[in-house]
């Protein structure tokens, strides 16, 4: 009988958990940059290896703010916890504890299945505070090894990949063994678009925007697929700053997309990409039903 488990990979903003996930199953499922709370869905991620199959899920930052957005990101995360055999919590070695560990230490506490403490990024300077953190973690109840990996450069998750394969129960795979993610292509094609677009945009552009594809079709042939999608920011005032001079930002989003989307689909790319503005959508359920889940 092979392993197969559910790994919550969980952590505060910015620790690398989405790089994690990618690192893992060797392919780029979650998009990541480096503002904090890039990730806003559970993102699966799927390593099929002899010893069985384990399924990643990516989980957004633990964020501490009470506004309605983070409060949905925060119950995801708890939800998460509760629907996974193991618990991947991932600390970024190279900042000290953040305040959101607090919070994420009183939600981990109460979990009975096994959490395995990550240190990650240690390809830099680990900062000095992380070991007294640690020794509270362990009085907390969070036993077990500690791993310090480098989601990056791969250093140490050869150990980690089989210390969880070692944890995880028995059983079959839950995922055709040639699947590497679970999600549908308009959420994939949105997420690339989405990092491509927090990538070029700084101040509070990148927590303003969401992308909606309004179009997706296939050429009759099979061999291109088309995109209509919509970048849509809070404010009307906020567009010019992401179509940019003349256009150029837009173009370049479209480019940087239609060229990491040729990579994970079969077909050549043709996205006509557009902005919109949706005043205060982060402050709406029906939006937020839709894009956080
Ligand atoms: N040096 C170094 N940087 C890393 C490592 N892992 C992730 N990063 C960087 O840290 C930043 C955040 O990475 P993400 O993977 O997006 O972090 P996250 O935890 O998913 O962040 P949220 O989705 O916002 O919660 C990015 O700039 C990554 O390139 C690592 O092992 N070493
Ligand atoms: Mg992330």
């Amino acid at each position: 009988m092979t392993k197969s488990a559910f790994v919550a990979i969980v952590g505060r903003p910015s620790a690398g958990k989405s790089t994690l996930l990618n690192t893992l199953c060797g392919q780029k499922i979650s998009i990541v940059t480096p503002l904090p709370q890039t990730t806003r869905n559970k993102i699966r991620g799927i390593l099929n290896q002899p010893e069985g199959q384990l399924v990643f899920v990516d989980t957004p930052g633990f964020h501490n703010s009470e506004r309605k957005f983070n409060q949905r990101l925060r119950t995801l995360v708890s939800d998460t916890l509760d629907e996974t055999d193991l618990v991947v919590y991932l600390l970024d070695g190279s900042r000290g504890p953040g305040e959101e560990e607090r919070g994420l230490l009183d939600l981990l506490s109460k979990q009975t299945k096994p959490i395995l403490l990550v240190l990650n990024k240690n390809d830099l300077a680990t900062h000095p505070n992380w070991e007294a953190y640690l020794a509270e973690a362990k009085e907390r109840g969070l036993k077990g090894q500690i791993f310090r990996v480098s989601a990056q450069t791969k250093d140490g998750l050869e150990q980690l990949t089989s210390a969880i394969y070692e944890l995880a129960p028995e059983g079959h795979p839950m995922y055709p063994e040639d699947y590497y993610t679970d999600q549908d292509p308009e959420f994939r094609i949105s997420e690339v678009i989405r990092e491509q677009t927090m990538l070029r945009t700084r101040d509070e552009i990148p927590h303003s925007l969401y992308v909606d594809i309004a179009d997706l079709e296939e050429s009759n042939d099979g061999k291109e697929l088309w995109i209509r999608a919509f970048i849509i920011l809070e404010r009307e005032s906020q567009k010019g700053i992401v179509v940019g001079k003349g256009g150029t930002l837009i173009k370049e989003i479209r480019q940087e997309s239609q060229k990491i989307l040729g990579k994970i689909f079969p077909q050549r790319i043709q996205l006509d990409l557009r902005v919109k503005a949706s005043p205060k959508w982060r402050n709406r359920d029906r939006v937020l039903r839709k894009l956080v889940r």
